[in-house]
C-alpha cells in the first residue's frame, strides 16, 4: 500500500470537508433548511401547484401520478382562483423583477390545483420532479422538461426549502383542509 505524508492527507481531507459545506452550495442551504425544520423525515411536507397554463392543458392528472408513482403521499388539494394578495405575498421575493406584473397575470387568468405532498425528502425530490425553473434547462424526464417550452409558461410550483414549504403551507392551506392519515403501503416505501 502507497504511504502518503500524513499532512498531505489532512490537507484533502479538510478540502473535502470545505466542498461539502460551502454555505453557497444548494446542499448546505437545503441541509440547514433541514435541520431547522422540525417536520423532517417521512412527515416533511411540501406546496405543488398545478399553474393555470397546467390547468387548461389537462395535465392535472399526469402531475398527480408523477408523485403517487414515486411514493408520496396527498394529504391537500383544492382547485381555486389566486388572488393577487396571496400571490404577492407568496412571491414577495420575486416583487422587484421585471417579470413581476406579468407573473401576476399568469398565475391569476384561470385556475390553479393546489397541493399538500408528504414523505421523506419531499421538498428536495419535488425539485428534482419539477426540474429547472427554465424549462430550456429542464432534462426530459421532469415535469417541466416533459411538459413546457418557456420560463413563462412553466405549468408547476414546488416549494424550494423546508421552511419555505412550511411557509407556502400556510399561506394556502388552512390546517383543516390539511388530512393527516398513515397510507397502508407505509411498510414497503420506509423502513421507520
Ligand atoms: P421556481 O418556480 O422554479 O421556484 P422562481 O425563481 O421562484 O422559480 O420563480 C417563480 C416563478 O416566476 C417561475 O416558476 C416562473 O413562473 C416565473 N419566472 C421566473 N423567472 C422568470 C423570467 O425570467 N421570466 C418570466 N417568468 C419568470
Ligand atoms: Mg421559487
Amino acid at each position: 500500500m502507497a504511504l502518503f505524508p500524513r499532512c498531505l492527507l489532512r490537507g484533502v481531507s479538510s478540502q473535502i470537508r470545505n466542498l461539502n459545506v460551502m454555505p453557497s452550495s444548494p446542499k448546505f442551504m437545503y441541509e440547514s433548511a433541514r435541520c431547522s425544520s422540525n417536520t423532517s423525515g417521512v412527515r416533511e411536507r411540501t406546496l405543488i401547484a398545478v399553474k393555470p397554463d397546467g390547468v387548461h392543458r389537462r395535465l392535472i392528472g399526469q402531475i398527480i401520478q408523477r408523485f403517487e408513482k414515486r411514493g408520496f403521499q396527498l394529504v391537500g388539494l383544492k382547485m381555486l382562483r389566486v388572488s393577487e394578495e396571496l400571490l404577492s405575498q407568496h412571491y414577495s421575493s420575486l416583487c422587484k423583477k421585471a417579470f413581476y406584473p406579468s407573473l401576476l397575470h399568469y398565475m391569476t387568468s384561470g385556475p390553479v390545483v393546489a397541493m399538500v405532498w408528504e414523505g421523506h425528502n419531499v421538498v428536495r425530490s419535488s425539485r428534482m420532479l419539477v426540474g429547472d425553473t427554465n424549462p430550456a434547462e429542464a432534462p426530459s424526464g421532469t415535469i417541466r422538461g416533459d411538459f413546457s417550452i418557456h420560463i413563462s409558461r412553466n405549468v408547476i410550483h414546488a416549494s424550494d426549502s423546508v421552511d419555505g414549504a412550511q411557509k407556502e403551507i400556510a399561506l394556502w392551506f388552512q390546517n383543516s383542509e390539511l388530512m393527516e392519515w398513515k397510507c397502508c403501503d407505509h411498510d414497503n416505501l420506509y423502513q421507520f
